[in-house]
């Protein structure tokens, strides 16, 4: 039986965190989470308290543990937060937090190609998380919010779908639209890598409350070139990215910035600060709040798909994460199909992160290949 966390005593409340906290140390909610908390704040802050670490409380095994419920959150539970995010992100206390960014790649195009030609067909995707400042985030929003939202972005992409670089329709999970899919049709752009898996199977989602009314105010836009895709009511109000087969990361990153600065000029202002950046669900993407990755076949550094932990060991010592080829939590691929990663998303510019996956590539494939 979970937790009955809310009608348990402050005490008996930071009871249990402290226990999270000695049998996953690697929570860092439980681990930087202070016993005054609950103590000075009045009920309904420490309801919202209980709304951002609930995933981390009922998922003990969560990595960070939280997810902030309004944009304001960050800075209303600054001491709750910043010492996660220093720790996740690697901020030391000397360091000042102060998010800058930067696209204006060097002139010299980062084209995998000029690593190795044999990389000329590697799948590469960048994304950012966005959430409009208007709306409480993902976790906190209503139906009847998710749905105001939807409707909003379906404006704003009755304009981008007239567009000629990035054309495209936007398909609904919102039963009784005129842009609803059917079911068979959602599961096959989900194996097409396009469309983002039921939210309904994620624990730690479910617990931070970013999966409810599922499937209400959630859907797709689509380019007609298929490169540019626009995630509504994920783990963030939006999830902007660009995909592509190749090795040109500055052709990649220039077409994700040209159609965010489109989208954004059709839409309310996004949640940033000067501290954090773009503010998102998850403290992990905050700052730039970008994931670019790309797959690569590494079967020396996977012993053949079966074992990513000497790939993982590999990347990290040039800031790369590793994951399988199907996403989070999920195993290498056949052939030792991996998604590589920077791990940095604050701290750092888009154009450093860019360059970071560039020459992490090259590096690891010099490995493989050694
Ligand atoms: N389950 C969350 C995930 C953290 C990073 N991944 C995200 N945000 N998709 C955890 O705290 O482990």
């Amino acid at each position: 039986m979970s937790f009955p966390f809310e009608n348990a005593s402050n005490e008996e409340k930071v009871a249990k965190i402290k226990a999270i906290g000695s049998t996953h140390p690697n929570n860092l909610m439980a681990r930087h989470f202070r016993a005054d908390y609950f103590g000075f704040r009045d009920e309904s802050q420490q309801n919202r308290l209980w709304q951002i670490i609930r995933t981390g409380v009922e998922n003990p095994d969560s990595q960070m543990g939280a997810y902030a419920q309004n944009s304001c959150d960050y800075a209303e539970f600054e001491p709750l937060f910043e010492p996660m995010i220093r720790d996740y992100h690697k901020i030391p206390l000397e360091q000042e937090i102060r998010q800058k960014h930067d696209w204006a790649a060097p002139l010299s195009s980062f084209n995998l190609v000029d690593i190795d030609p044999d990389l000329k067909r590697v799948s590469m995707r960048v994304r950012v998380g966005r959430n409009l400042a208007d709306f409480p985030l993902p976790g906190a929003m209503t139906k009847a919010q998710r749905l105001e939202f939807e409707t909003l972005m379906i404006k704003a992409f009755s304009t981008l779908q007239d567009d000629l670089q990035f054309g495209g329709e936007y398909l609904s999970l919102t039963p009784g639209l005129p842009q609803t899919i059917d079911d068979e049709t959602y599961e096959n752009r989900v194996a097409a890598h396009q469309m983002f898996k039921n939210m309904e199977g994620d624990p730690y989602l479910a617990s931070g409350g970013i999966s409810s009314n599922w499937p209400f105010g959630r859907g797709m836009y689509i380019s007609n070139s298929g490169d540019f895709i626009v995630w509504v009511g994920e783990e963030d109000h939006l999830r902007i990215m660009s995909m592509r087969q190749g090795g040109d990361l500055s052709g990649l990153f220039g077409r994700l910035l040209t159609g965010l600065e489109k989208l954004g000029g059709l839409i309310p202002p996004f949640a940033h600060s000067e501290r954090y950046g773009y503010i998102t669900s998850c403290p992990t993407n905050l700052g730039t709040a970008m994931r670019a990755s790309l797959h690569l076949f590494l079967p020396k550094l996977t012993e053949g798909g079966h074992n990513l932990e000497p790939a993982k060991k590999a990347a990290a010592k040039f800031d790369l994460s590793v994951r399988g080829a199907g996403g989070e939590h999920s195993d290498a691929g056949l052939g030792g199909l991996i998604d590589i990663s920077p791990s940095a998303r604050l701290g750092v510019t888009e154009t450093e992160i860019m360059r970071k996956l560039y020459e992490g590539t090259s590096a690891l494939w010099s490995l493989e290949n050694s």
